[in-house]
């Protein structure tokens, strides 16, 4: 098949979900085009089956905002006409769905059909898709998509309530490349993390305010009163200056590390033992999968999809947002048992590989692009 993705190509977990599934659709056997307005970061090294079409904006006085939706309509028309595309999947509804839509419509005036699966990822659903000033459109863009997925079935009910929508919507959860992202050797970087032998927490995101990422500098500092513990903290984003701030206040900053945007998750994780994601609003949590999958239970809030990912008292724990003592008290348990922990480590390992492998969910996308392109979705 020949298949056109668009997603946001900067750090983010639509555009990661979108980049690995393209390539693993490519390692496939199916060509897989990308149009985005920059090379997606996990599209690293040359991929063969794998090839990328930049979005160019227009540069004239007169547009004082990008019209980077409308350039990447032109785009995707070229890119279907030229490279002969079966199906063009985006991710991430706006302005996506919307600049593929138009794309159709220009395709259909010139007799050429082109079917579009939008699958949505979160907060173009839970939170900037329902301003008044989107609204109509991310819906009309959604209905019309010839494919619709969701990425956990919180999210498929969101969608259908929050757009009083009336139309199929599969759900297709995240998914991880179990052989790439299993524990490694992490005796050096443990060594630095935790010299004296310390437990090792861990959080990842893009430190926005969603993340609550200062829950998890009160839970550590809770956690290490109790346990020797050190937190490595990896990402940047508006929250971490604050964040920084409030170690300094409970002086606990000798134990923390910010490490900034890394790619080097799956060593960095392989040197930690419990994974925070205290999120306000979560529809998946794809990096808490991440996380599993390198034998790291997680400790979570459980808003959106993360109780469809992280099973309480087995994979990790879960607690109501905002329950920072709760989560401490997890952490200490897990952190003070080592038997308990490694039940949940390999625990958490099972549940990535039996239930969110690469292996098993590709294929899923596979089916659904057949059964759009026959009509039968
Ligand atoms: O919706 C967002 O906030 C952005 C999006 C992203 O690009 O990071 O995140 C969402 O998609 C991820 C991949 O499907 C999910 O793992 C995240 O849970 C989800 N974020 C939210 O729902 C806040």
């Amino acid at each position: 098949m020949n298949i056109g993705i668009t997603c946001y190509p900067t750090y983010g977990g639509s555009g990661v979900v979108a980049t690995e599934l393209g390539k693993e659709l490519a390692a496939r056997g199916h060509k897989v085009h990308f149009i985005s307005y920059a090379l997606p970061f996990r599209l690293d090294g040359y991929r063969e089956n794998i090839f990328f079409h930049e979005v160019e904006l227009p540069d004239y006085p007169l547009f004082e905002d990008s019209l980077y939706s409308l350039s990447l309509t032109s785009k995707m028309v070229d890119v279907v006409l030229y490279d002969d595309l079966d199906i063009l999947h985006v991710h991430y509804a706006i302005p996506h769905a919307t600049s593929a839509y138009n794309a159709k419509l220009i395709l259909n005036e010139q007799g050429r059909d082109i079917k579009i699966i939008t699958t949505l990822h979160g907060t173009d659903i839970t939170l900037i898709g329902l301003d008044p000033t989107l609204l109509p459109l991310v819906r009309f863009s959604i209905d019309k998509s010839d494919g619709v997925t969701a990425v956990s079935r919180f999210l498929r009910e969101k969608t259908l309530t929050n757009f009083n929508l009336d139309r199929q919507v599969e759900v297709i959860p995240n998914f991880v490349n179990t052989d790439e992202w299993k524990r490694l050797d992490s005796t050096k970087l443990r060594a630095q993390f935790a010299p004296n032998g310390e437990g090792v927490m861990v959080h990842a995101s893009n430190f926005r305010p969603v993340k609550r990422v200062t829950d998890v500098i009160r839970v550590f500092a809770q956690v290490h009163e109790k346990v020797p513990s050190k937190l490595v903290m990896v990402g940047d984003g508006p929250d971490r200056a604050e964040a920084e701030r409030l170690c300094r206040e409970l002086d606990i900053c000798a134990d923390v590390r910010f490490l900034g945007k890394q790619s080097a998750l799956v060593e960095i994780l392989s040197a930690c033992d419990i994974f925070l994601m205290p999120s306000q609003s979560e529809s998946f949590g794809l990096s808490a999968l991440e996380a599993m999958s390198c034998g790291v239970p997680v400790l979570s809030s459980s808003v959106g999809g993360l109780p469809e990912l992280n099973v309480h008292g087995t994979t990790g724990y879960i607690s109501e947002i905002g329950d920072i003592d709760r989560m401490a008290r997890y952490a200490i348990d897990l952190l003070s048992d080592r038997k308990k922990y490694d039940r949940f480590s390999r625990a958490a390992r099972e549940r990535a590989e039996n239930s969110f492998s690469s292996r098993d969910i590709v294929p899923l996308y596979e089916q659904y692009y057949e059964r759009v392109l026959n009509g039968q979705q």
